[in-house]
């Protein structure tokens, strides 16, 4: 953990979702803004995005210079298991369509290696919690009638509510602390508080679908955020249209 005094700076970034290119500018911005940060991604690393490699490689650059962790999210998980039944000799089509594009893009930069250490880092934990417990980061959320001990590690990476449901943040009373996640892409970042502390804080601005990619700087008690990559156009440049195309052009890129 980087301190400067004892006032220790720490951003919580959204969904990355392989939008390499949105967390490229993200990490500038914090540069300027929190350059002592520790930055800490809310999981949901790699799959969907147009740049996936991209991610792998920011992640791997900025752990030389400082702290960078991410926690678990489902398809950290996800990804992971295509990764290791692909090193197992699955064939190719038997990975679902999102690690399929996945692994195709990131076999094709040679960044399988580097992916695979980043996920088996991130599904490690499943929290990632303050001093005190002042803070704790987690991928989705908890169960709030049971609290964050006794909620279980897949509510923790995995919880949603469904159409028509009541979103478990709506329950939270506060008593676990500040709660920094995402998972539930918003329209904008959502801030809950009780007695005008902040209890609640959802990242997840959905960038991979246009939206913005958002940081929480926890030690300020506000936001930052860039414009998504998917909005700038390189979305429709970098992602082939097809499976099959996908394959096909990324092999050849990888001979
Ligand atoms: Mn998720």
């Amino acid at each position: 953990m980087v301190s400067v005094g004892d006032k220790v700076e720490v951003a919580v970034v959204g969904d990355v979702h392989g939008c390499g290119t949105s967390l490229a500018r993200l990490l500038d911005r914090l540069d300027r803004t929190s350059p002592r940060a520790r930055v800490i991604l809310v999981g949901d690393l790699l799959t969907k995005g147009p740049t996936p490699e991209r991610v792998v490689r920011l992640v791997r650059e900025r752990r030389r210079g400082g702290p960078i962790e991410s926690v678990c999210g489902n398809h950290d998980r996800r990804m992971l298991a295509a990764l290791l039944a692909m090193e197992q000799g699955a064939s190719l089509e038997e990975l679902p369509g999102h690690e399929r594009r996945c692994w195709v893009r990131l076999a094709a930069h040679g960044e399988l290696a580097s992916a695979r250490e980043i996920l088996c880092d991130a599904v490690r934990r499943v929290t990632i919690e303050g001093p005190a417990r002042a803070w704790t980061v987690l991928h989705a959320g908890i169960d709030p009638r049971l609290g964050l001990d006794r909620s279980s590690d897949e509510v923790k990476w995995s919880i949603k509510a469904r159409p028509g449901e009541t979103a478990w943040w709506e329950q939270y009373g506060g008593q676990d602390g500040l709660l920094v996640f995402g998972h539930k892409p918003l329209d904008a970042p959502l801030r809950r508080t009780i007695d005008r502390a902040p209890v609640a804080v959802n990242v997840d601005t959905g960038c991979v679908e246009g939206g913005p990619l958002t940081a929480y700087l926890v030690h300020a008690d506000r936001f930052l955020s860039v414009e998504s990559e998917v909005l700038s156009g390189s979305r429709v440049a970098s992602v082939p249209r097809s499976a099959s195309g996908v394959r096909s052009r990324s092999f050849a890129g990888s001979s």
